[in-house]
């Protein structure tokens, strides 16, 4: 049976705040501020429970190797003798964000009926460009199965960030769809991060149909004000395209090119008179984790839009979003989670998780969660993961004994040690 899941990320035990992301708001105004790696995973992991409880599917994937002293020798030097930026992009667990792990492309909607997942490039900012290497390892070992294809990176200079700027709406996720891949023009002041070149190449890779695939620029506004990925202005999940009003360049081409695809969509649009750009990328109402309740829990085939707390505490937005539930509309319920951790770098609920709509028998069982392994990684990572990191503290050779130790304790406890190095 094809469902989704969702794998998140499980937040690494190096979580640091170095704003090394320009044009994320949140990364620069949290810069040299504290982290809790230990908070931040936990949150994580509550949000996952959360999602089991609601009867979802639910998969993670492991942290990388951090630092990745690989990288660095590629850069002709070492951990202990690179210089403070370097040492920040090497040891950040951004990884965390599998949204921009990979684009993945179910079943019915290629050429040849496997699932496809190429791996993200991530190569417009340097801490994210050595993700790729660990994560294809993982995606390979995650998803041997014959009825998935992975594949390696888009080239350079085309710059790929995954499912993050990639949307799948269909009548049901085991029905066929239409993709859309939404990719940046200008950014203004900050750094276009998805190419139409590199999102051409995905939707190639994946034999998706042409008349089934759509290429949308983002609005430069949205670049501009800080959505520097789509996932913070639109969200989709089955017939369903829930976005900002500033989200695409053009949005009533947008829109009509959908329509013409799918007459079945249901496009809920957010006026920016009644939330501003800004509020939305302050309250990321859209890096919501779209999701279809099981039939029996709840309204049948309703759904739930799981928001960070930072939404609810946000009154205009919250006030919207209540009156648009008490409507008579596809989604029905709230669903509050804390992941402020990861919100403070810029990476909501949305931005934790990598949907794959596939049979979960054909996944690696190691990576599929259920309480009970839920609780063995909380325990994990109350016993090993730093509570506490002070922005100074990255250049420590102690704090780097311990990050690796922690990732190595957590392999060890889920018999996936083949991914250790
Ligand atoms: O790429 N933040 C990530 C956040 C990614 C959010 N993902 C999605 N929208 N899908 C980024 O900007 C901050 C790291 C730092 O500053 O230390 C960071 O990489």
């Amino acid at each position: 049976m094809l469902t989704e899941i969702n794998f998140d990320g499980i937040i690494g035990p190096s979580h640091n705040y170095a704003g090394l992301s320009p044009g994320n708001v949140a990364s620069a105004s949290n810069a040299r501020t504290l982290s809790s790696p230990r908070d931040a995973a936990l949150q994580g992991i509550d949000k996952m429970r959360a999602n089991l409880k609601l009867g979802l599917a639910q998969g993670f994937f492991m942290p990388l190797d951090r630092p990745d002293e690989a990288w660095l020798k590629r850069l002709g030097t070492r951990y202990e003798d690179a210089d403070p930026y370097l040492q920040a992009a090497a040891m950040s667990a951004s990884s965390m964000w599998a949204a921009n792990a990979a684009t993945v492309s179910p079943a019915p909607d290629t050429g040849d009926g496997k699932c496809h997942l190429t791996v993200a490039n991530l190569q417009a900012m340097g801490h994210r460009s050595h993700e790729w290497q660990g994560t294809l390892a993982q995606l390979e070992l995650a998803f041997a199965d014959a009825a998935f294809a992975v594949h390696g990176p888009v080239p350079s200079p085309f710059g790929d960030e995954g499912a993050a700027n990639h949307m799948r709406l269909t009548s049901r996720h085991d029905e066929p769809g239409i993709e859309l891949f939404v990719y940046g023009i200008t950014g203004g002041k900050y750094p276009v991060r998805q190419h139409l070149e590199a999102s051409k190449a995905v939707a190639r890779y994946h034999r998706l149909d042409p008349a089934r695939t759509l290429f949308i620029a983002q609005a430069d506004a949205a670049i501009g004000t800080g959505a520097f990925h789509n996932d913070v202005v639109a969200v989709a999940n089955e017939n369903v395209l829930f976005c900002h009003q500033l989200a695409f360049a053009d949005p009533e081409l947008t829109y009509s090119a959908i329509r013409a695809m799918m007459p079945e969509v249901e496009i809920i649009e957010v006026p920016k008179g009644a939330v501003t750009l800004e509020n939305a990328i302050a309250s990321y109402l859209f890096n919501a984790q779209l999701v279809t309740l099981p039939k029996g829990d709840g309204p049948d085939g309703g759904m739930a839009l799981i928001v960070p707390t930072e939404t609810r505490d946000n009154a205009p937005v919250w006030s919207w979003l209540e009156e648009m539930v008490r409507g008579n509309g596809p989604i029905r319920q709230l669903v509050p989670v804390d992941v402020r951790q990861s919100m403070a770098n810029g990476g909501g609920p949305a931005c934790l998780r990598l949907r794959v709509v596939a049979d979960p028998a054909s996944v690696d069982p190691r990576f599929i969660a259920d309480d009970a392994k839920l609780d063995r990684i909380a325990d994990i990572v109350t016993r090993h993961w730093p509570a506490a990191v002070e922005p100074d503290e990255i250049g420590d050779p102690a704090f780097v004994a311990r990050v690796r130790a922690a990732r190595g304790a957590l392999l060890a406890a889920l018999d996936l040690a083949e991914l250790s190095g």
